[in-house]
């Protein structure tokens, strides 16, 4: 009987965690991207000052729950030096975000051999991910198209894996709605298909 309540309550209450990473070079926006989606997803998260986000030493947590799943973000410092601890996360992860400057055109290549290494790692195969062009806001910004043709070669690499490509502006919060929106649908989605 204690089985039977208990597996209900569980079923009914406990929610399936999945562990989401965001990634990409430093000033990209991950932190950014994490406040806002904690501000739009938490009733009660009272969102703090986007324009005192220092940059990441270590990693930022965030917790959001979407129906039954609760997803978690880990947002990793992105700097040249905090890259190397990337991996260490890769084991529990369930999804990537990976974060573009979609103004810094002189680092986009830089930002394509951190994604390229990424997602070679044998630990991530098969795990969705989701490519943020971030900073849509700014005039003349790299546009997705311009990133996906930057991006092209990492293609044969991606392989099987889900990989969406999504505009999106965290400090404006232009497009960010829909930039969530797509991001739970497309997680949720493939966390229970
Ligand atoms: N214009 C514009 N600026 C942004 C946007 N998102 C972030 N920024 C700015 O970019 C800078 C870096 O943002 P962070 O969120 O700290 O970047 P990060 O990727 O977490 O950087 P690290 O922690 O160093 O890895 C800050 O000055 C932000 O205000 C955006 O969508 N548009
Ligand atoms: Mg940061």
């Amino acid at each position: 009987m204690y089985t039977l309540l208990s597996g209900l309550y569980k079923y009914m209450f406990q929610k399936d965690e999945y562990c989401v990473l965001i990634l990409g070079l430093d000033n990209a926006g991950k932190t950014t991207f994490l406040e806002q989606t904690k501000t739009k997803f938490s009733k009660n998260y009272k969102g703090m000052n986007l324009s005192k986000i220092t940059t990441t030493v270590g990693l930022n947590i965030g917790t959001i729950d979407v129906g039954k799943a609760r997803l978690m973000f880990w947002d990793l410092g992105g700097q040249e030096e905090l890259q190397s601890l990337w991996d260490k996360y890769y084991a529990e992860s369930h999804g990537v975000i990976y974060v573009i400057d979609s103004t810094d055109e002189e680092r986009l290549g830089e930002s394509k051999n951190a994604f390229e290494k990424m997602i070679s790692s044998e630990v991530l195969e098969g795990v969705p991910l989701l490519v943020l062009a971030n900073k849509q806001d700014v005039e003349n910004c790299l546009s997705v198209p311009d990133i996906k043709t930057a991006f092209s070669d990492c293609a044969p690499k991606i392989g099987k894996r889900d990989c969406l490509v999504q505009p999106c502006s965290a400090l404006s919060g232009y497009l960010v709605i829909s930039a969530d929106y797509l991001l739970t649908l497309y997680l949720v989605f493939l966390f229970f298909s």
